[in-house]
């Protein structure tokens, strides 16, 4: 099972050029009609290549079908970020330790689940279902038991588990990132640029972000960092007219994918939710069909916060797939899995670090066989 997941991670991808980052020259900010005010944007030095549209996932093992996994060789990179959560160390010292199949263990694992913010429906849902096959005699022994509950946390996920698949024949293809301030969305746009240029994809950056002084700066680091344009126009300038800039550019230049960032913004704030509608009313004047995937970034320490937040920003832009960051080391995982109960919206991606390469396609079962040990006394709970 852990050969099959690393087989499906996604190759590395080559060394990034060195050099080659360059940033439009600012625009005179006179709104989306403007000429495109980008024309200094010089081409992005990576190969040309066909595009390669992402892997579909794998077909996910059926609840009822679980072989135990072979454990790990090394506690390294994702698997190993996720194994060392709070979360995983709570379900998996509670198994690890051949516990006995009773009403006790039930109540544990309720008290994990709801800890981790899966939420009280969900895990209501999941021990209850649980007591039921007890009460029934279904399990043979905690093994079973715990075989059927790691069915049953893949059977929450394995809907969401949708790749995001960037369509050659809408290029230029556009991800507006959005949501919540520090959630990570620049970070996770600099993670998806070095992924798609590893792909072969010919791509900038728009800075959509003009509300913080800082931001555009952040953005152009990133784009340094991966050796792509990134168009700006400053502070305060339109976000609708420099992402929209950015899209004519990306298309005179045949580029394959733009990613926008836009500032971080409560629900409350009502004037910057609005300026979302405004960014795709804006985008769809150039082309219909874009934003071609609303990409909202979820702050994974955050908990049941989230499934609020991604409430909010549904009724105000078109949320089209999640990216759940800073997994890594989050006592409050869990709510990935409220929020694939809660919305059935895809989960494209997990963000496992600050680094250029720490953003992973979302695997579930990969994510499950992280959190729960591959069998009764497999393991011992992560420090
Ligand atoms: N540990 C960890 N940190 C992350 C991850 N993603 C982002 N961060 C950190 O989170 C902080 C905020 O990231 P940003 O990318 O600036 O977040 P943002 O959503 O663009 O923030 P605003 O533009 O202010 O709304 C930074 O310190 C990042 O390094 C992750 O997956 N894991
Ligand atoms: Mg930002």
């Amino acid at each position: 099972m852990f050969d099959w997941f690393k087989k499906k991670k996604p190759a590395e991808p080559g060394p990034v050029p060195a050099s080659g980052a360059d940033t439009a020259a600012p625009a005179s900010g006179d709104g989306p009609a403007a000429a495109p005010a980008d024309a200094a944007a010089t081409p992005v030095p990576v190969a040309a290549a066909p595009l390669a549209p992402e892997p579909s996932a794998a077909p996910p093992s059926s609840p009822a079908s679980d072989t135990p996994a072979p454990l790990p060789a090394q506690e390294g990179g994702w698997w190993g970020r996720l194994r060392q959560s709070r979360f995983a160390a709570g379900l998996r010292g509670l198994f690890s330790a051949n516990p006995k199949l009773d009403d006790a263990l039930l109540d544990e694992i309720e008290t994990v689940l709801l800890g981790a913010d899966v939420g009280v429906t969900a895990t209501t849902q999941l021990v209850e279902d649980l007591r039921t096959r007890m009460r029934a005699r279904e399990f043979a022994d905690a093994e079973a038991l715990r075989r059927h509950l790691r069915g049953a946390l893949l059977a929450l996920l394995t809907p969401v588990a949708k790749p995001l698949i960037v369509d050659p024949a809408r290029a230029p293809f556009v991800i507006l990132t959005v949501g919540v301030n520090g959630v990570g969305k620049t970070t996770t746009i600099g993670k998806l640029a070095h992924r798609y240029l590893g792909q072969g994809l010919k791509l900038a950056l728009a800075a959509g972000d003009t509300f913080r002084a800082a931001a555009v700066e952040q953005l152009r680091v990133w784009g340094e960092r991966n050796g792509v344009s990134v168009v700006a126009q400053g502070q305060d300038a339109d976000p609708a007219a420099v992402i929209f800039d950015a899209l004519q550019s990306a298309r005179a230049r045949g580029l394959d994918l733009l990613i926008a960032d836009t500032a971080g913004r409560l629900h409350t704030q009502q004037g910057l939710m609005a300026e979302l509608a405004k960014i795709g009313r804006v985008l769809a004047k150039l082309d219909a069909s874009a934003p071609h995937e609303v990409l909202m970034v979820i702050d994974g320490t955050t908990g049941q916060n989230a499934v609020n937040q991604v409430r909010q920003f549904l009724a105000a832009a078109k949320v089209s797939g999640l990216v759940v960051t800073k997994l890594d080391g989050s006592a409050k995982g869990g709510v990935v899995f409220a929020l694939a109960r809660e919305f059935g919206l895809p989960i494209r991606f997990v963000g496992l670090g600050e680094k250029l390469d720490d953003l992973r396609e979302f695997d579930p079962e990969a994510f499950v066989d992280a959190l729960l040990p591959a069998r009764l006394g497999a393991d011992a709970p992560a420090a």
